[in-house]
């Protein structure tokens, strides 16, 4: 292939891969708003935990591990979920909690999860899934099958005690795990430096057995790439990696308000975030690459037809029976207190 080929080869594979981003970005963005639009209704009878603001990382994240790596997250995962299955039907019947969902409305959405889709749980006690996590990792060691985990939480989980004992295990037995610290500065209203001994978390990671690579960017394919150097060092040095990213959250704690007058954090802070969005980011990237205003539209288009098609099938959609309860949960059918 002549040299010229070749750069047009890898432009053209740089421009379907920020297409696929903008595509998973859109999707998340465009989910979360209707939950805002919806919710007063009170139809969708659980607390929220939005993640707006920060679909760069779970899009970059997943699109790097793919549809086979194993992911856990938390309470904040409807990104993860829909970074990863694009399952608005599943999505929306399960915050609807009906029972046309795979998870039939028993988890809701502080507890998504799509095994097929290699999301493998979640848990809203901070820090709770990150041993899990290293569980299943352990798991893949011993089996020898070339699997990754990765395990999403927030900069509040690493202030819990769960956090320090996975990451001391994963770098003594040396496992495939990746650790994404999501840190939005924030514990429901509690800034890092009130919670914490430390200025820098990296530095103290640095000193275990394990890789430690950061970011503060908007910007998908940078957490993409990034993440693939992540997983090459797990895989060449055959020790865990801890990969910390840095994001703003948009809205209030839990719900999906705004809180800028709550007093803890400023409007001008959300400016300065808000200029470099990063679903905003990600279209101005599709412009340049040459993809017309128009095509753009069209498939953003699509997108919120699928989701409005889903809105409505879960709307529709019957409760699931009482005869369920039990069913898919650990419970001790005997047990008589
Ligand atoms: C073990 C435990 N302690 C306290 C809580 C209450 N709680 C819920 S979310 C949260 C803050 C967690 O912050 P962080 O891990 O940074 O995640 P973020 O909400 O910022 O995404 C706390 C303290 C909890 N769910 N679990
Ligand atoms: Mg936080």
């Amino acid at each position: 292939m002549k040299n010229q080929d070749f750069l047009i080869k890898i432009l053209d594979n740089n421009k379907i891969l920020n297409l696929e981003f903008y595509k998973k970005l859109f999707l998340i963005r465009r989910s979360e708003e209707k939950i805002i639009e919806l919710y007063p209704e009170n139809e969708m009878r659980m607390p929220m935990h939005m993640s707006m603001g920060g679909e760069a990382i779970a899009v970059g994240v997943c699109h790097a591990l793919g549809i086979k790596g194993q992911v856990f997250g938390s309470y904040r995962s409807h990104a993860i979920y829909l970074a990863k299955t694009q399952d608005t039907n599943n999505f929306f019947a399960e915050i609807y909690g009906k029972t046309t969902s795979s998870l039939k409305g028993k988890c809701g959405s502080m507890h998504l999860c799509a095994p097929d889709f290699g999301f493998m749980g979640a848990s809203a006690i901070v820090a709770s899934i990150i041993p899990v996590a290293c569980g299943t990792a352990f798991a893949n060691k011993r089996k020898n099958n070339g699997k990754i985990v990765s395990v999403f939480f927030g900069d509040g989980a690493v202030d819990e005690g769960n956090f320090w004992e996975s990451l001391n295990v994963a770098s003594l037995m040396k496992l495939p795990i990746l650790f994404v610290c999501e840190d939005n500065a924030l514990a429901v209203h509690t800034p890092r430096h009130q919670r914490q001994g430390y200025d820098s978390i990296v530095s103290i990671v640095s000193k275990f057995n394990c890789n430690v690579l950061e970011e503060s960017t908007t910007d998908t394919e940078v957490i993409y790439r990034k993440t693939c150097q992540a997983i090459e060092l797990i895989r060449t040095t055959q020790m865990p990696c801890f990969l910390y990213l840095r994001y703003y959250r948009y809205l209030e704690h839990v719900g999906t308000k705004e809180d800028f007058d709550a007093g803890y954090r400023s409007k001008e802070e959300f400016e300065k975030w808000h200029k470099k969005d990063p679903v905003n980011l990600q279209r101005k990237k599709l412009l340049r690459f040459g993809i017309e205003e128009e095509q753009i539209r069209k498939l953003e288009v699509e997108i919120e037809g699928r989701i409005e098609n889903s809105i409505r099938l879960a709307q529709k959609a019957p409760f699931t029976e009482i005869s369920e309860l039990h069913r898919d949960v650990f419970y001790e059918e005997n047990k008589k207190d």
